[in-house]
């Protein structure tokens, strides 16, 4: 009986050690002090032949249930050991922890100035039109009063996707959005107010202020009673609300084939104030548009009466715009694509 009560208090003196293990070397130790060849049990075991014939059977059964109860002990601690050391690795997943904050996707600058002026033109009166960035030549120079072989094609470097072949239409990158004026013309009737912002791409080596890719925004307005006044106020009004009333806005005469008189606008260089510095060529504005009073020639080409109406349009450089307005001291930095400077907008 002593015997037994003997082991009853080994197997709970080892069950409480087990409880305080906390790692699996310490855990080891203890399969090997109690569970080994020489450990406890074993040597409980083995006591057992030593005791009087009447106590051996009780010691015996009270040492084997102490040996199991150690057993699934030891177990049920091995798999929580097992456990709390795989949550702690450093590829499971701390539930706990605040997220990770998304980043947000934003418009291009480029968009987001289409955008701002196509709103000053929609309240205008403008409607949104698209066309082509490939471009047939006749819409490109021909219908705007540009035929084969004059020199004005030279204001524009052209990218040629196909050139003429055996006096085949030639095929190329659009130099400019005025090639909208005459494909809407060609399908419609006046009046007409429209917008037409896209790419154009131009064979010319970059700079500050040039980029071989570039954004223009065309305006149209034909009827049979606009005059020059109507395209001043209108380009007036957009400078206004696009740059504030303080920027200076300056109207030069400059010669596009399509127009008759022509204009180009300039707003003063926000980078010097109009002293002049390497930004505006030391001239202290930068152009921004072209524009002036739809040629004569041109409403023939789409079978408009010239003696019955009368237009304006214009052409505007948009990355020459955001430069005014965030003072962006070079045009290349807009395709870069460096989001160091895309998400300052
Ligand atoms: C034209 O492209 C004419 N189609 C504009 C026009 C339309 C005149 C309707 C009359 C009537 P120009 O080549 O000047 O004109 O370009 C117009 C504007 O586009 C410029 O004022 C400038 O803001 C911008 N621009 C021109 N070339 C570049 C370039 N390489 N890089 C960036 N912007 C440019």
């Amino acid at each position: 009986m002593e015997a037994t009560n003997e082991t009853e208090k080994i197997i709970s003196e080892q069950l409480s050690s087990l409880n305080k293990i906390d790692t699996t070397e310490s855990l080891e130790e203890w399969r090997v002090n109690t569970l080994g060849r020489q450990g406890v049990i074993t040597s409980i075991l083995k006591s057992i032949s030593s005791l009087p014939v009447e106590e051996r059977k009780a010691a015996g059964s009270a040492a084997n249930q102490g040996k199991t109860r150690l057993q699934d002990a030891f177990g049920i601690k091995q798999k929580q050991l097992l456990a709390n050391a795989s949550s702690n690795s450093s590829d499971s997943i701390d539930v706990s922890l605040p997220g990770r904050p998304a980043t947000r996707g934003k418009l291009h600058i480029v968009t987001q100035t289409i955008r701002e002026i196509s709103s000053v033109f929609v309240s205008l009166g403008f409607q949104i039109q698209e066309g082509p960035e490939v471009e047939w030549g006749k819409y490109n120079f021909d219908m705007l009063n540009i035929p084969q072989d004059h020199p004005a094609r030279d204001m524009w470097d052209t990218l040629w996707v196909e050139k003429n072949h055996d006096d085949s239409e030639p095929l190329l990158l659009r130099t400019h959005t005025s090639p909208m004026q005459a494909r809407i013309m060609e399908s419609s009737t006046p009046p007409i107010r429209v917008i037409i912002p896209g790419k154009c791409y131009r064979y010319e080596a970059t700079d500050a202020t040039h980029e071989w890719q570039l954004t223009q925004i065309e305006g149209l307005a034909v009827d049979s009673d606009i005059s020059f006044a109507d395209l001043k106020g209108t380009l007036y009004e957009f400078a206004k609300r696009i740059f504030g009333q303080d920027r200076q806005v300056r109207f030069r005469c400059d010669y596009f084939p399509f127009v008759e008189p022509g204009v180009d606008m300039s707003i003063d260089c926000f980078k010097c104030s109009g002293k002049g510095c390497s930004i505006c060529s030391h001239t202290g504005w930068i152009e921004i548009l072209g524009a002036g009073m739809v040629h004569p020639n041109v409403f023939k080409g789409v079978n408009y009466d010239p003696e019955k109406y009368k237009g304006f349009a214009f052409g505007m450089g948009v990355e020459r715009i955001a430069m005014l307005k965030y003072e962006i001291d070079d045009i290349r930095n807009f395709y870069t694509n460096d989001l160091r400077f895309l998400s300052q907008f």
